[in-house]
């Protein structure tokens, strides 16, 4: 650590607002969420702006929504709003007119700048040009972009071998320029990409690829219109993925029933009042959910094991289907046969009553989508669990034809996309064998670092310049104080960012800002023709993204020209032409035709309205898993409950008015929570019989692998929520999740299940 920096606080302060409660909605958008979307667009920017980005988010030849990853209809799309209440306060939030000048820096060193509340900071507005934070030094001066760049090249060039670099990506980032960076760093000399996946879907991936030999989900958007049956695990699409609502509403007019498992009562998995419809703005309400399965936390591998063999005792299973295109049956069966119906029932948390129902409405279905997000990926036997979700559709012939198969709702708007580029620390060798028949220099073959491991290296030293491509690596990461003192070790931290956050504040011995567009600016050449990106949605769907926004400064380079410049110094020209690429995307595009299968003709059929269609083995019934060649049935022992002798477990989740650790607001509006972020929501008896009432001031400990962590100053909110259940918001809670429990196989942490106590709160 510098000798002189005064040290910045990497936790949000502990600091009350005023809480307000009111009973949790039991309905979801309506004419509140579009008021609350134009009220956040106009506080931003000037109407005309808002108009303007708001009336090209989701269109043809518009902007991708730079929010989450749900796909746009394929068909027609309205004129009057493709777009959500989220989707807009994202718009909002990136294209603001305010920005931060080297003024604001000069005036509030760092470590004042960390006594802001995330809310505070991300309302500050754009950052303006580069700047740096020199050694030693308490405030962030400008720097120009050449010399930025010599400064990070010499940094790089200066480490002993390339794997002392690390290299994050967050999951807003374009396919082009998400394949240069790889590029870049793979040329550089190392696989050290860690992501945002690795926090977020890894699980998923790790999952999907054992069982069905493809990483990604199955279905498109039609197959919701033609499902008979859609099961919603761990996830809330009210919040995270609004127009997710749309899609239930009309596959529920076409008949299909729906199922929702968690802990939560979520108001928008309850039902939905769609505001695009006269009947929804004016507050009818179209009911979602057939069936609630109010789940422990981690209750789903007992809950889908027990359906599963009461499904299989009724003979309700595919035999055809299970015979010509999966592996591993019988042992399933045998392990299921062998399992107490009782335990399993009992382990899930779920009433038998409500079992026995969802068997019944499962049973006579052939046609069912199973959707999940991170109420399964952040867990320890995560894995497992999306496994066995995987087993109850193969058992049932539900993958590979219409209306039915996996759907692993993706988060950030281009997080798949990334990964598709080739942001992955553990590349498939297809990939490198592609690289470097076309490039002419060999790749490195080892693994490289991902989040977990990546945060382990920083604190052992063994890693000189951390840089991030996008994201909030301090504030998403588990164990914030643990990743702070990992950051501080480093020589060198470098952010490309839109926005100000907490990651800037603490940081390497030097550090950087490298403000860059956004979604929605226009993006000229230097010819001064408007250039488009590509991204790949939750659905492999590719299309292009164009900004028609003027960004609010002369001074911010475009993603794949911040890659393009930063390898030229570091590397020189070869072995790629990087500075042509900057200035004709088309060429990028052409070299990831070349070299990642799908894209073929990619400029072309990406300049077709709606883009296309990435091919995918389990959509069409194929799935050349690497064990078996076909698609494997999994066996999973469901695990004993693991407290580490603490009381509660805690997930920690997003409230209504956040993206990640973005808050565009203090409101968690469906959950009746209003003006403050700091609260535990606990079960309602087990207030009462603790004596605590709502209002009550605690603080949060975790006794994980010896360390003690605390969590300080949260408020008690008793809530309908499963005994010995706990759930605060993220990223206030992430100073509790510890970096050493993660999921078996994907190295994710378990930001679902973290063991904590509740004592009152010292001052
Ligand atoms: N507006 C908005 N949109 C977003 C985001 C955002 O922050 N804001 N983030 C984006 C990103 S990156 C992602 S990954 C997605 C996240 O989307 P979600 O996964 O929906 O987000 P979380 O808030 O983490 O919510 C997880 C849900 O899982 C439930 N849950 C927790 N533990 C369990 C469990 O053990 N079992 C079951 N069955 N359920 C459980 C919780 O009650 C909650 O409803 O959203 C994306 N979209
Ligand atoms: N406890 C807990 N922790 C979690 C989770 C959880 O559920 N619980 N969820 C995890 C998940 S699912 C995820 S995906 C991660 C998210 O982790 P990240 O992706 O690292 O975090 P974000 O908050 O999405 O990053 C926000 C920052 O990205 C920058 N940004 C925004 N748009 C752009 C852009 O267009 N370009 C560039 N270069 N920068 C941009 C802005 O500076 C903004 O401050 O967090 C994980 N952490
Ligand atoms: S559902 Fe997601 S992608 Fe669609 S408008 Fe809303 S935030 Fe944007
Ligand atoms: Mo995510």
């Amino acid at each position: 650590m510098a000798p002189h920096r005064k040290r910045a606080n990497p936790e949000p302060p502990e600091e009350l607002l005023d809480l307000k409660r009111s009973a949790p909605d039991d309905s979801a958008a309506g004419a509140t969420g579009v008021a609350v979307a134009v009220q956040h667009v106009f506080s931003e920017m000037p109407v005309a702006r808002g108009v303007k980005s708001l009336f090209s988010l989701n269109q043809h030849g518009g902007v991708d929504c730079p929010g989450c990853a749900w796909p746009d209809p394929d068909d027609e799309r309205s004129r009057l709003g493709e777009y959500c209440e989220n989707g807009a306060k994202a718009i909002a939030e990136e294209a603001t007119s305010k920005r931060l000048t080297p003024a604001f820096f000069a005036e509030h060193d760092v470590a004042s700048l960390a006594e802001l509340n995330d809310y505070e900071i991300g309302k500050k507005g754009r950052i303006a040009q580069p700047m740096v934070l020199e050694k030693g030094a308490n405030h962030y001066t400008p720097i120009s972009w050449e010399q930025a760049f010599e400064r990070i090249a010499g940094h790089l060039k200066a480490c002993a071998s390339p794997h002392e670099a690390l290299f994050y990506t967050s999951g807003r980032t374009s396919n082009e320029a998400a394949f240069l960076y790889q590029l870049f760093v793979r040329a550089f000399g190392t696989n050290n990409l860690p992501d945002c996946s690795n926090m977020c879907h890894e699980s998923s991936g790790v999952a999907l690829g054992e069982s069905l030999g493809i990483g990604k989900g199955s279905v498109k958007l039609e197959d919701f219109y033609e499902a008979e049956a859609i099961v919603i695990l761990g996830q809330n699409p009210g919040t995270n993925h609004p127009r997710m609502l749309s899609a239930l509403q009309k596959a529920k007019e076409n008949g299909a029933v729906i199922l929702s498992v968690n802990p939560l009562i979520e108001a928008g998995l309850v039902a939905f009042k769609n505001p695009q419809q006269v009947r929804g703005a004016i507050g009818l309400k179209a009911r979602l959910t057939d069936l609630y399965l109010q789940v422990r936390i981690n209750g789903d591998l007992p809950l889908l094991q027990a359906l599963s063999k009461l499904l299989l005792e009724a003979g309700a299973i595919d035999p055809d289907f299970i015979a010509s295109k999966t592996h591993g049956f019988d042992a399933w069966k045998a392990h299921l046969e062998a399992a107490s119906l009782d335990d399993l029932i009992a382990d899930s948390g779920v009433p038998r009553e409500d079992v026995m129902a969802a068997f019944e409405l499962l049973r006579g279905r052939k046609r069912i989508i199973a959707c999940w997000a991170m109420g399964l990926t952040q867990q320890r036997n995560a894995v497992a669990t999306i496994q066995e979700v995987v087993n109850l559709l193969l058992a049932k012939g539900s993958i590979g034809k219409p209306g039915a198969g996996t759907c692993p709702v993706r988060g950030h708007s281009n997080v798949q996309g990334d990964r598709t580029m080739g942001i992955f620390e553990k590349p498939p060798a297809a990939l490198l064998d592609a690289l470097e028949r076309e490039f002419k220099f060999s790749p490195p073959r080892e693994h490289g670092l991902d989040v977990v491991d990546g945060i382990r290296a920083m604190h052992d030293g063994r890693i000189r310049v951390f840089f991030a491509m996008g994201g909030n690596f301090l504030s998403a990461t588990p164990d914030t104080h643990y990743t702070a003192e990992a950051l501080e070790r480093c020589a060198l931290t470098v952010h490309v960012s839109t926005k100000l956050n907490r990651s800037h504040l603490v940081t390497g011995e030097e550090a950087m800002i490298l403000p860059c567009l956004a979604r929605t600016d226009e993006d000229l050449n230097s010819a001064g023709e408007r250039q488009f990106v590509t991204t790949e949605n939750s659905m492999g769907v590719v299309q292009a993204s164009k900004g028609n926004l003027r960004p609010v400064s002369d001074e911010l380079l475009s993603e794949p020209a911040i890659v393009c410049r930063l390898a030229e110094a570091t590397l020189g020209a070869a072995p790629v032409p990087w500075t042509e690429l900057a200035d004709d995307y088309d060429q990028i595009r052409n070299l990831i035709e070349r070299t990642i299968p799908g894209f073929e003709n990619y400029n072309a059929r990406v300049r077709e309205r709606g883009g296309f269609y990435l091919p995918n083995s389990a959509r069409i019934g194929d799935f050349p898993t690497a064990s078996t060649g076909k698609a494997n049935f999994t066996v999973s022992v469901a695990e004993p409950l693991d407290l580490e002798g603490h009381d509660f477990i805690m997930m920690t989740l997003r409230s209504h008015d956040q993206f990640n650790t973005t808050i565009y607001g203090l409101d968690d509006r469906y959950r009746g929570v209003r003006n403050e972020r700091r609260v535990v929501f606990l079960n309602e008896d087990e207030c009462a019989e603790r004596g605590w009432k709502e209002g009550d001031l605690v603080d949060l400990i975790n006794r994980s692998g010896g360390r003690e962590r605390v969590a300080r100053l949260f408020i008690v909110v008793p809530y309908n929520i499963p005994r010995g259940c706990a759930a605060t918001y993220f990223p206030e809670a992430n100073v509790l999740v510890p970096i050493d429990r993660v999921a078996r196989k994907s190295n994710t942490p378990t930001s679902k299940f973290v063991p904590m106590n509740v004592v009152p709160h010292r001052h």
